[in-house]
């Protein structure tokens, strides 16, 4: 048999087993041999300009593809890079597998080029991390790998790969090569415990049923679809779990928006929540009254009593909890009830509404969300960024699975992450539109990767939100600290579409309402990366900028 070396067999597991067709990172010396592997084995190695975008696109592919996202890092500062991505993807229960490469353990101790101990610094930060020693044992350590990233609460993943073994041959007959990539195993609850939340379903007069990333994760579709359609509940997805249902299905409330939900909670009686941690993002479940009965699903059981008990706790997988949940729950009808919650929150969002009707000057930035909805259309991707931004962008509504992502506002809050989630989306799901909503600030974290979307070809349009600051902390300090003491809150006109530009994409400059259409218009006919730059209203702050600030409040 033929000698393979240990990069090939890197190249060759992830093609042949994993079935793995795009890789994302930065080249280095110590893993020039995985690269090699991925070009004898067809893989596209997409290679970005920061490592962070590499984790932070392989973890948005597994979002958008629905599998395994796989990002290549080199020793020492491309490892370095990469953990704010790593971390990202830890807090988000992303399955990310992250191949990195390290100083050759020949030269151990020795203060060897790229030299740091990066298992001691991935560790608490992925599901599961391991240093490979053996070339033989290549294929059993990534198959491990792509098993922790997806068995049960899925999460990232970290191989160490030293030179010493990618850079040497092997007799291909020594290797063993696991014929099957890695299974799903699905989890299910007691029967009594689906009949108690049966129970409860049935009997209730004004449920809401919540979705989160879980329902995205488990691929729920079908199985959601035809528990809210028999149940007739109310619903709201978010996260990762938006547009597993689209926003106009007839029994969605997702127009209540997020503040419409915070008053919505109150109401009920019955709260079904899947696949959704009860954090900061919902207040720690603080905003659920005792008197309402809660049944929790979850694919870990550790969340189902977290910040707030469950009456019934549901532990399994989301699309096979529903379904079970579904032969024992009733036929029945809450367009009553649904209504009465849309119209609580249209009047909760009365301001917003007209916003969105009103031409502004200068431009709010909820009109500016309005005409690009206009624009793009529902059957599209939109992917927001920062911090007033984020709130504003989730305001798009959409027909497409995970349609609507605003990953700086989940649990990392992690600034940045717009632009390689959009080009994940992009290459993903070429067929669609995708719409990135960048606050002025966010955009410059990642901003030099509109070259790597110029040399890779992905068309998307980033329309950044240019409010001339980092709007949400400059305007939780004019709360806190007073108009005249703001600090690192201010960055001025930057002309940001002529970074674009320069990058070999398509850039506009807009400061008035009625040149957004055009804008878009030629934006997208450009058929390039584009990056619209619109001056906004720098006073315009969100609603979600005083709960920020309260909830860092101390005394
Ligand atoms: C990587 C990172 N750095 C800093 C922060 C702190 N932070 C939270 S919101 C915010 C302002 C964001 O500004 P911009 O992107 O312009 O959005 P805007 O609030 O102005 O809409 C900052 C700096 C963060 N969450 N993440
Ligand atoms: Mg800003």
């Amino acid at each position: 048999m033929a000698v393979i070396n240990g990069g090939h067999l890197v190249g060759k597991y992830l093609k042949e087993v994993e079935k793995v067709d795009v890789v994302f990172g930065i080249s280095g010396g110590h893993i020039e041999a995985m690269l090699d592997g991925f070009t004898q084995y067809g893989i596209r190695a997409v290679d970005v300009r920061h490592e962070q975008a590499a984790a932070m696109m392989a973890h948005a592919w597994s979002v958008y593809a629905g599998k395994p996202g796989v990002c290549f890092l080199t020793a020492g500062p491309g490892f370095a890079n990469g953990l704010t991505g790593i971390a990202n993807a830890y807090l988000d229960n992303a399955p990310l597998v992250v191949l990195c490469g390290r100083h050759p353990l020949r030269d151990d101790l020795k203060g060897a080029l790229q030299e740091i101990h990066q298992m001691d610094i991935v560790h608490p930060i992925t599901k599961w991390a391991a240093t490979c020693f053996d070339i033989r044992r290549i294929p059993e350590y990534l198959s491990l790998a792509f098993r922790y990233a997806t068995q049960g609460r899925p999460g990232p993943v970290f191989v160490e790969l030293p030179p010493d073994i990618l850079s040497v041959g092997v007799e291909e007959s020594q290797v063993t090569m696991p014929a099957q990539p890695a299974r799903q195993y699905r989890m299910h609850p007691d029967d009594q415990d689906l009949r108690a939340a049966a129970d409860l379903i049935n009997n209730a007069r004004k449920p809401l049923f919540l979705g989160g990333s879980g329902v995205g994760l488990s691929s729920a579709s079908e199985s959601l679809k035809k528990f809210i359609e028999k149940t007739g509940i109310p619903f709201m997805l978010l996260n990762y779990g938006r547009g597993e249902l689209p926003d106009d299905h007839p029994n969605s409330v997702m127009e209540m928006g997020n503040l419409g939900l915070m008053f919505g909670i109150g109401q009920t009686d019955v709260i079904v929540a899947a696949g959704l941690r009860f954090n900061w993002t919902l207040q720690s479940g603080q905003l659920i009254p005792p008197s309402v009965k809660l049944v929790r699903i979850d694919i870990d059981p550790h969340e189902l009593d977290r910040n707030c008990r469950a009456t019934v706790g549901l532990a399994g997988d989301i699309a096979s909890v529903l379904e079970q949940l579904t032969a024992q729950v009733r036929e029945n009808n809450h367009s009553g009830w649904s209504e009465t919650l849309k119209a609580a929150g249209r009047s909760v969002l009365d301001y917003e509404l007209r916003m969105r009707e009103t031409p502004s000057r200068p431009i709010h930035p909820v009109r500016l969300v309005a005409q690009i909805q206009k624009f793009v259309g529902e059957n599209a991707i939109y992917v927001a960024d920062g911090g007033d931004t984020s709130y504003f962008g989730l305001g798009f509504s959409t027909r497409e699975k995970q349609g609507v992502i605003a990953t700086s506002a989940g649990l990392f809050g992690c600034l940045g992450t717009g632009l390689p989630f959009g080009m994940a989306a992009k290459l993903a799901r070429p067929e669609k539109k995708v719409l990135v909503l960048s606050g002025d600030g966010s955009f410059g974290f990642n901003a030099m990767e509109f070259d790597t979307m110029v040399r890779h070809d992905i068309p998307l349009v980033c329309v950044i939100n240019n409010d001339c600051a980092w709007g949400m902390i400059k305007h939780s300090q004019e709360l806190s600290l007073g108009c005249d003491r703001l600090a690192c809150a201010e960055l001025g006109v930057i002309h940001y579409e002529k970074v674009a530009e320069a990058l070999g994409g398509y850039g506009e400059f807009v400061t008035k309402d009625e040149e957004i259409l055009p804008a878009l218009t030629r934006a997208f006919a450009s058929g390039k990366p584009a990056c619209i730059n619109v001056m906004t209203d720098p006073k315009a702050t969100s609603p979600a900028t005083p709960l920020f600030y309260q909830s860092l409040k101390m005394e």
